[in-house]
């Protein structure tokens, strides 16, 4: 769900860089060609009190990055904090897979099999060395640490296998340990709670013995 917002956050920062980029960009190639050598210009001497205009230009810039900064610690801070009743998650990733287990016990690895339209809960730590969980088409990304427990949520919108990606370089086969979240309709999810067997389509991904 935050996903969404994390896209138009991006596209207000692009869009505000874009306009300053072109009014700076824009007012010095028009001076340029303007006040060009040979051009019959009226050439009054130079204002010596701009003070006003370089504070307002100043400020005006400040004012509009500020706001974003602002609406970016927000988005972060709510993506720091699962809403109450949200369904955990345990991922252990180690050099180089991912283990996750239910909240029953069912345990996997590389495979992450969750309920539609529900918030979740991804409580990680790491047994070895420093990880990332990140899933790209979630707009999500948390480093995995040894020793302590970090945390990310987000809520699953539609079913669907999205990947998910170590994004920490975490040894020689760092860009092996890959995954898939698999965001089931409820009735399947709870089928495969109850039948949780290996993927046909990738038979070295599956359940944990
Ligand atoms: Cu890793």
């Amino acid at each position: 769900r935050t996903a969404a917002e994390t896209d138009w956050l991006l596209l207000a920062l692009v869009v505000v860089s874009a306009l300053v980029l072109v009014l700076v960009f824009g007012l010095m190639l028009y001076f340029g060609w303007r006040f060009r050598a040979g051009n019959p210009m009226r050439r009054r001497p130079l204002p010596t009190r701009t003070f006003g205009l370089e504070v307002g230009w100043t400020a005006a810039t400040m004012l509009a990055f500020f706001v974003l900064d602002v609406w970016a610690a927000d988005l972060y801070l709510r993506q720091m904090h699962a809403p109450e009743g949200a369904m955990k998650i345990a991922v252990t990733a180690k050099q180089w897979m991912w283990k996750a287990e239910q909240p029953n016990g069912v345990r996997e690895i590389n495979l992450v099999h969750l309920p539609v339209d529900r918030d979740i809960e991804i409580v990680m730590t790491s047994e070895d060395v420093i990880h990332d969980f990140s899933v790209p088409a979630f707009r999500i990304k948390r480093d995995v640490l040894p020793g302590r427990y970090t945390m990310i949520w987000f809520h699953t919108t539609r079913t669907g296998r999205f990947r998910l990606y170590c994004d920490q370089y975490c040894g020689l086969d760092h860009a092996l340990m890959v995954g898939h979240v698999i965001v089931m309709p409820a009735a399947a999810y709870r089928d495969w709670l109850d039948h949780p067997g290996g993927d046909a389509a990738s038979p070295a991904e599956g359940a944990a013995p």
